[in-house]
């Protein structure tokens, strides 16, 4: 960031303000990998950040958002009307965009009511940012649902630098296509003069989306051209602020045994899962995989607890209360089967915990199974590897379809979908010798600490700051 320059940021929500401000952290935040990513970054450089209150009313809410002033982080919020946040944020973004990113084309939802709506939602959302941008701001939008900011706001007149990062992943190209508006969709984010993604791999869906559908080109330094209109596509690969899951940081914080009130001896083991609850994440196969472990080496009965956390998502969309449904009744069965008197293998817990409680249960539990079906980075994974000792450390067990897979080369990576390779190596991970464990914490310790939060966000405000005005002015 250049000294003076402001830098505003705009994502589909923004957490209350009692949980921006640095020194009460903890607070009730959404639950979330993007306020996650985004929370360290404004604490860094202040500014601007603009999103959805989360509250919607009875009509359509004006254009000016409320703004609040927190000391160096000022947040601006806007309503929605009860129609608008279920037609933008429901339907179009949770219904179409979330499935199809995440490459479900089963559970894709095409409805061309709800798309109007997304583009008229991000229209206001272009119209609340115009009304309260400086020049030489620099702005920086977030995510999917807000794919259209940038062309609406360079409708608007603005012609400073915008930038645009995906925190899931892009598709393969056929996948993208299904979109009615895939072209729309891809003219739109050339506008932003800087588009960031997870992965490599993503950069290619891209660029193969780009090129069936657009048909421009690529220059060697990564600018994408078409007609009148260019864009620097680039890989930013997102990361934590390790030092908040570290040892030091969890003084005081109750032992998951403790929480849970569990009497254990040396030889039991604990494995942890905590995500969103979201079918993206496969919590129903991972609860299959431990199931399978047990019924193939029954010596782990009585030894071993799975405890889930799952913070509840996106409550109102129906295919998550399905899976909350699927979940339930899983981990039901899962007990029935196998519990006896003084054990019960799986823990669920369908809530959300501070930050600082979930950095000591990482350290408490002797394995971590992160085995989404499909994510585009995963913050849980590395959260993981950074609460991890010296002396003891866990194990990661890790989806290969997870973003966090390119880097943590040392987890014991799996395929989410092979149920019976996935209680093989779970069951390797909870015997593994302590050499093993020291030298792969170690390896995946220096990843976690190499591409963290800050850095992330330094490379991509760096890059905009080079590939600023690309975009026309209109
Ligand atoms: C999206 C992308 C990408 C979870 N439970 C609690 C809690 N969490 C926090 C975790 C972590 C975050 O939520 C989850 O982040 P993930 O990255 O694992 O997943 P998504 O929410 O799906 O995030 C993802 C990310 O954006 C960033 O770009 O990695 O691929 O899908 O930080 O700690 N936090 C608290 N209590 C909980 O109970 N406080």
């Amino acid at each position: 960031m250049q000294q003076g320059q402001r830098l505003v940021v705009v994502s589909n929500r923004v957490p209350p303000a009692s949980a921006v401000t640095p020194q009460d952290g903890n607070g009730s935040a959404p639950v979330g990998g993007l306020v996650s990513a985004i929370k360290p970054t404004m604490e860094k450089y202040g500014g601007l950040w603009l999103g959805w209150s989360g509250r919607s009313t009875q009509r359509r809410g004006g254009y000016e958002p409320t703004v609040s002033d927190l000391g160096p982080v000022q947040l601006a919020t806007l309503d929605f009307a009860e129609e608008e946040a279920s037609m933008y944020y429901i339907g179009y973004s949770n219904r179409t965009l979330w499935p199809l990113l995440h490459s479900f084309p089963g559970r894709v939802v095409i409805r061309h009511d709800t798309y109007r709506f997304y583009r008229r939602i991000n229209r206001r959302f272009a119209e609340a940012l115009f009304s309260v941008l400086k020049p030489g701001d620099q702005v920086w939008v977030h995510d999917f649902h807000l794919f259209h900011l940038g062309f609406e706001l360079r409708q608007l007149g603005w012609t400073g630098s915008i930038g645009f990062f995906l925190h899931v992943p892009f598709p393969a190209a056929d996948i993208f296509s299904i979109l009615p508006w895939s072209k729309d969709t891809l003219e739109a984010l050339l506008h932003y003069d800087l588009v960031g993604v997870h992965t490599d791999r993503y950069l290619r869906n891209l660029h193969d989306a780009l090129d069936s559908e657009l048909g421009g080109s690529v220059d060697s330094s990564g600018v994408y051209s078409y007609g009148a209109l260019s864009s620097k596509l680039g890989v930013y690969s997102i990361g934590i602020d390790p030092s908040v899951f570290q040892e030091k940081t969890m003084l005081g914080s109750r032992s998951l045994t403790e929480e849970l009130s569990l009497n254990l001896n040396p030889s039991h083991r604990l494995i942890i899962g905590v995500d969103r609850l979201d079918y993206t994440k496969g919590i129903p196969h991972r609860l299959r995989a431990f199931e399978r472990m047990l019924e193939q080496h029954s010596n782990l009965r009585g030894k071993v607890i799975y405890v889930q956390i799952s913070s509840p998502s996106r409550t109102r969309v129906p295919e998550y209360i399905q899976e909350k449904e699927q979940v339930e009744r899983l981990v039901g069965q899962i007990n029935g089967r196998f519990s006896e008197a003084n054990w019960v293998p799986i823990r669920y817990l369908y809530r959300s915990y501070p930050q600082n409680v979930l950095a000591r249960f990482y350290h408490d539990a002797d394995v971590a199974m992160v085995t989404p079906l499909r994510d585009g980075m995963n913050l849980v994974a590395k959260e993981f590897v950074a609460a991890q000792g010296e002396e003891n450390p866990g194990v990661l067990v890790l989806s290969q379809f997870s973003g966090a897979a390119t880097s943590l080369v040392d987890a014991v990576i799996v395929n989410p979908y092979d149920v019976d390779g996935m209680a093989e190596a779970t069951y390797r991970a909870l015997r593994m010798p302590l050499a093993e464990r020291l030298a792969r914490s170690k390896s995946l310790m220096k990843d976690v600490f190499t591409d963290t939060a800050a850095s992330w966000s330094e490379s991509f405000l760096d890059d905009l700051k080079l590939n600023s005005r690309r975009a026309p002015v209109n």
